[in-house]
């Protein structure tokens, strides 16, 4: 018997959003197999057996110790058969032979890179595997006639597949928050998605946007994406009216405040050179780019940004409200932080791959804005932290446990027929009939 945990005893609940998983945890061997599993289940299709092995890796995420034997799974939930078996091949032998195959299969390979291009998904991907393209390389001379987010994509793939940093999401915050403020005052920005949960990095910024008198948020998008546009701080974006219909869940989709719920989807062009100073000085930005390494050339191609505009207004002093909330800084001892890439580091690898020759001081990122009600904010808020499975357990329970429906923008008693109302995650979490769990405990 090895000594340590006794994890059979350990009670864990069944549902992800019933634990608390923070972002560093004690089975990364172990989870980081299953994930490869769960991913390449996605970009086959295969939503259920996806499905299967998040909850299994969430599960792993979640325990309070490093399991050395698959004995100490005993009486756990969410281990199904096949995720049983990855995770002892990986317990014995350091690996599991099937994650192997995977990560060195062509296909998979082809689909990573292929869905990795912005508006690219994986039945897309699936058609042009099967017609031999398997790079984005391969993509571009193959002349397939690309939409204008495949196309924004390919252009700017290298930098939207580096990982965003803190620092970078603040200084897109800063953005956004002057954009929205410069049309609609006292308006309130919260970070959401995986920054908002703690992580160190991204693969894009999040933000909701809410006004406290409900109404005045109505038509806010067009205006705030006007306003970036004409400071050129947009690369591409796509602004959707009305596009979260859960028409297939009923009861829970409020019939008339529904379709003012707007989001954006975007690429933001972010100074990297102005970055630092703009965090250190909390201030606005006071300088544009280097006029000897900017390369107007860059921001010409896309017929949607303003590149003759400076990016940075200099007359626009305001100083910055204080509504922006970020996460607190998680305290660890675990030893495998995230990575975070090395700024100069970073910019000299974007430039290495440009298309373009000649330096340049910006960044690509994305950024995913939503507008909401300030009714349905606290719906919104817990809808768009995430992770993807917190929110689809959550859901699950809210189903097959309260026989409520809970979506982003209400939860629905079936039982009462009824909405029930909530101002907060908390009050959400208790009509749920769960204990509160932190956004930070929420990476599941
Ligand atoms: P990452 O960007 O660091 O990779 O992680 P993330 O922030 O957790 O992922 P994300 O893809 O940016 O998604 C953030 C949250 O937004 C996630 O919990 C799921 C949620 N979300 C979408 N699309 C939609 C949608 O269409 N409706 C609703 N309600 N939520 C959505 O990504
Ligand atoms: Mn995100
Ligand atoms: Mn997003």
């Amino acid at each position: 018997e090895k000594p340590g945990l006794e994890l059979a005893v350990v009670s864990v609940p069944s549902y992800a959003c019933q634990r608390h998983t923070p972002l560093l945890h004690h089975n990364t061997t172990l989870t980081d197999a299953l994930s490869i599993l769960a991913e390449n289940a996605e970009l086959s299709e295969n939503e259920g057996r996806g499905v299967a092995f998040r909850r299994a890796a969430a599960l792993l995420k979640s325990l309070p110790q490093e399991v050395r034997g698959a004995e100490q799974l005993r009486g756990l939930p969410c281990l199904g058969e096949h995720s049983l078996r990855v995770i002892k091949e990986v317990l014995e032998d350091g690996v599991s032979h099937e994650v192997e195959t995977t990560t060195h299969s062509e296909q998979f390979k082809a689909m990573k890179a292929l869905t990795g291009i912005f508006g690219v998904g994986a039945k897309t991907a699936d058609r042009w595997f099967r017609e031999g393209i398997h790079t984005p390389s391969d993509l571009q001379r193959s002349g397939h006639t690309l939409n204008r987010a495949q196309r924004a994509g390919l252009q700017y793939y290298d930098e939207l597949n580096l990982p965003v940093t803190k620092s970078e999401a603040v200084a897109i915050g800063q953005i956004v928050e002057r954009a929205v403020h410069a049309v609609l005052p006292g308006a309130e920005i919260i970070l959401i998605g995986g920054f908002r949960r703690g992580k160190q990095t991204g693969h894009d910024v999040d933000f909701l946007i809410t006004h406290p008198d409900e109404g005045r948020e109505e038509g806010l998008m067009p205006k705030v994406v006007s306003w970036l546009e004409a400071q050129g701080f947009l690369l591409y974006q796509k602004t959707t009216r009305n596009s979260y219909l859960e028409s297939k869940e009923g009861p829970a989709r409020p019939a008339s405040n529904m379709d003012r719920f707007e989001r954006c989807f975007s690429i933001f062009r972010l100074s990297t050179d102005n970055e630092g100073r703009e965090i250190q000085t909390g201030r606005e930005i006071q300088t544009g780019d280097d006029p000897q390494t900017y390369s107007p050339t860059l921001t010409n191609t896309d017929p949607h940004t303003h590149s003759d505009t400076h990016p940075h207004s200099k007359t626009d002093s305001h100083p910055l409200p204080q509504t922006l909330v970020f996460p607190k800084p998680q305290t660890s001892d675990f030893p495998r932080l995230p990575q975070t890439p090395d700024h100069a580091q970073k910019v000299s690898w974007v430039l290495g791959h440009s298309q373009c020759s000649g330096p340049r001081s910006w960044r690509a990122v994305r950024v995913d804005l939503v507008v909401s009600p300030y009714s349905q904010f606290a719906f919104a808020l817990l809808g768009w932290t995430g992770s993807k499975l917190f929110e689809r357990e959550l859901r699950r329970w809210a189903v097959h446990e309260k026989a409520m429906t809970l979506s982003s923008h209400a939860l629905y008693d079936r039982k009462r027929t009824q909405y029930l109302r909530a101002s907060s995650e908390e009050e959400i979490f208790a009509h749920l009939g769960l204990e509160y769990i932190p956004p930070c405990d929420r990476n599941a």
